[in-house]
């Protein structure tokens, strides 16, 4: 157990919802204020800070509070030529903001909006012939961006625009003798890289590369005493990793080996209880990312009225279900 007790349960507050709202609402003033050091360090991730924010959004029902109208057309804005999304307009392209620029469209239901096969001909074109993918031109391999490129085309209808099969063989080539996954072949096991590596088996009904038992051991191995769970063995506890663990517990049907009340107690106490947001520890800055990945994980325990997020697809259940339909021909 890597951790201590920081707070007795006993002071934890519920999910001050309203708060963390009115703080996602607030970090989209961000774009507004040119001046402010946040605009300058942010913008190369604004397109998944939206993501983040919306996603969040969403999961508490308050989707209609954020201003679609001009979010709609600033994500078509930041797309180029070559048919990949940047972080912002003024970024190049990669695949990270071109799956977040789906998943936001897909959250806006605007996915008619977007020229598919102009997407999937960036995806394609970042695929290795190993099988893996780069995220951009620069060449950098890793197991997320192999998730990008399957969820991407998952929620576009095209996946057949690159060599599924190939993919998978390389997911598999990155499994670990303690049953997690790293981000290339012979890499630690992280639990960010098992999230997208189970996350691509899911999307392509390969789950059976996992040793489930192992996995799932490695994986409640990550609980520690603070109850949030950590992303790889001796290391702190943070909130974003009851996403990234939780998911793949929930995909393989192995959320009970978590003690889900522990869990829901840190998450609650990495809240901001001023100005809402939520934090990776408690008493830390609350940030976008957080925010979102500490309410998925609540949502993934069932946490009362919270909109359900689908695990595989990291999107609430109610999109999914709507692409789905889209995707599958009448
Ligand atoms: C649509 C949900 C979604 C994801 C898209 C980008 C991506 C695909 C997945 C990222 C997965 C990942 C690698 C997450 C880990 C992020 C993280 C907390 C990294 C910190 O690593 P270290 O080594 O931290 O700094 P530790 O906790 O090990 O000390
Ligand atoms: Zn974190």
């Amino acid at each position: 157990m890597a951790g201590q007790v920081s707070k007795p349960s006993t002071d934890v507050p519920p999910l001050l919802a309203e708060k963390h709202a009115e703080y996602v609402r607030s970090f989209s003033k961000i774009w507004e204020s040119t001046d402010k050091i946040e605009f300058v360090a942010t913008e190369h991730f604004w397109m998944s800070g939206m993501y983040w924010g919306l996603s969040a959004m969403a999961l508490l029902g308050r989707l209609e509070d954020m201003d679609l109208q001009a979010i709609v057309p600033w994500v078509l804005s930041c797309q180029h030529s070559n048919g990949g999304f940047g972080g912002s307009s003024r970024n190049d392209p990669h695949m990270l903001y071109t799956l977040s620029a789906v998943q936001i469209l897909a959250l806006c239901d605007q996915l008619d909006l977007v020229d598919a096969d102009k997407v999937a001909n960036y995806v394609a074109s970042l695929q290795q012939p190993n099988g893996s993918f780069v995220g951009d031109q620069w060449g950098e391999v890793d197991t997320r961006f192999t998730y990008c490129a399957l969820l991407c085309l998952s929620v576009i209808g095209r996946t057949s625009a690159i060599d599924v099969n190939a993919a998978v063989h390389f997911i598999a080539q990155c499994k670990n003798f303690d049953g997690g996954f790293g981000c290339t072949p012979g890499n630690e096991s992280h639990a960010g890289q098992v999230f997208t590596c189970i996350g691509s088996l899911s999307l392509t009904d390969k789950l059976q590369v996992v040793d489930r038992d192992l996995f799932c051991w490695w994986l409640c191995e990550r609980q520690t005493s603070s109850g949030g769970l950590n992303g790889r063995p001796e290391k702190l506890q943070d909130v974003c990793y009851s996403w990234w663990c939780m998911s793949c517990l929930s995909i393989l049907g192995r959320l009970h080996w978590i003690d889900q009340k522990a869990l829901t107690n840190f998450i609650l106490s990495c809240q901001d209880d001023e100005d809402g947001g939520i934090s990776d520890r408690p008493d830390d800055m609350a940030d976008i990312y957080h925010t979102f990945f500490g309410i998925a994980g609540l949502s993934l325990m069932g946490y009362p009225d919270l909109k359900a997020i689908d695990p595989t697809w990291a999107l609430p259940c109610e999109v999914v279900a709507r692409i789905k339909a889209r995707n599958t021909p009448a």
